[in-house]
């Protein structure tokens, strides 16, 4: 992703491995501070997750990965068992530190299988080139949901998106941004509603950011107004990103995906989810059985920005004692979903068949 930085222009990305630390951006402080946290321990990465210094389901997926390279390097000398046991250990405190993005699981899954044989040294490299592997496979994912996805994208389209599943949420032009990215680069003028995805205001902080950074048009709307440019006849198409996709089609995503896909069925505008093979999960059969994190309450009790002496600040907005719920996700039906925009092409109905033929 190209971003101006004090007024020069440079390449980055949400997440990398230089040996046994772990570079992020942290997404957090975003668009006010831009600030790379090194982070120095596969307990330090699993942190960085569940504070969400690093967010959505690609990039944690890729933290995920590289936090079990860490385990690997920290564990290097450890006997066989010993080595062994402090990477399984590892590996739950990482799958453990978000429940609901696949990702996560999958990656560590996949690189904990490479620390199963060889020398310690043996196994220290094949965890570590699987954790890339994982990378530069999301990079390519990501261009190829570019690539399908831009084909539903007319001239002048007018598209809403929810949350953030752009560079920063998935290395690395990210999901539901990336046919937006690609028409754009291609000359289709289109335009881009922000939702600004309370509580985190991963829409407002982000999404606008990125699309900002790369001159897209757009415009940041609150959450509740989808619907009233939906009715006007202002929004072609609907495109968002997935934490997790049950065998039939459900999509478990950002809190507020579910009224979207709603009120585009009932305003004939089509929804579309943007997602590469690793957020598929074929062990889940429905979206019943998708765990829906739970997040703290100061999330929606304040909320953080810049003052006006241009200093960060987090302030309170309701009263003290007040009671909150905070589920982080929800799912959408496989009924509300007009495809999905995959790195294999676009996913037709019925989605338990299409799903499996992509990906089994
Ligand atoms: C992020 C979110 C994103 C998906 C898709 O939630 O819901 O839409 O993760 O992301 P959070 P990706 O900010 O709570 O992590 O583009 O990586 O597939």
């Amino acid at each position: 992703m190209k971003i101006q930085i004090n007024g020069e222009e440079k390449e980055v990305l949400a997440i990398w491995r230089e040996y046994n630390k772990v570079k992020i951006i942290d997404q957090r402080l975003l668009p006010h501070k831009f600030v790379i946290l090194t982070l120095n321990s596969h307990r330090e990465t699993a942190d960085a997750i569940s504070d969400m210094a690093t967010r959505g389901a690609g990039s944690i997926g890729v933290a995920g990965g590289y936090g079990l390279a860490q385990a690997a390097i920290e564990a290097e000398r450890l006997s066989q068992k010993k080595f062994m046991e402090y990477m399984n250990d590892a590996a739950l405190r990482l799958v453990n530190s978000r429940p609901t993005a696949v990702n996560l699981k999958h990656s560590v899954q996949r690189c904990l299988k490479k620390a199963e044989k060889g020398s310690i040294k043996e196994r220290i490299i094949a965890v570590c080139n699987e954790s890339e592997l994982i990378a530069s496979e999301d990079v390519t994912a990501s261009r190829k949901i570019g690539f399908y996805g831009d084909e539903l994208i007319k001239i002048n389209s007018r598209i809403l998106t929810h949350c953030n599943a752009g560079a920063l949420a998935y290395i690395d032009q990210g999901t539901a941004l990336s046919p937006i990215i690609t028409a754009y680069n291609r000359g289709k003028e289109v335009f881009v509603y922000v939702d600004e995805t309370r509580p985190r205001n991963q829409g407002a902080k982000i999404t606008a950011w990125e699309l900002h950074q790369q001159d897209i048009p757009y415009a940041l709307i609150v959450d509740n107004a989808a619907g009233y440019y939906m009715s006007q006849g202002k929004i072609d198409l609907v495109i968002v990103g997935a934490d997790r996709i049950a065998s039939n089609g459900d999509v478990a995503n950002k809190i507020g995906t579910y009224e979207k896909a709603v009120l585009a069925k009932e305003n004939k505008i089509p929804f579309y989810v943007a997602a590469p093979k690793m957020t598929f999960d074929s062990e889940c059969r429905t979206g019943r059985e998708i765990i829906i994190e739970e997040r703290t309450s100061d999330e929606l009790t304040h909320i953080s920005g810049l003052d006006d002496e241009g200093n960060y600040r987090s302030i309170k907005i309701t009263a003290d004692g007040t009671k909150v719920l905070n589920p982080s996700f929800d799912v959408t039906p496989a009924k509300y979903i007009t495809g999905f925009i995959t790195e294999k092409g676009i996913l037709h109905r019925p989605f338990s068949v299409s799903i499996k033929k992509a990906f089994d």
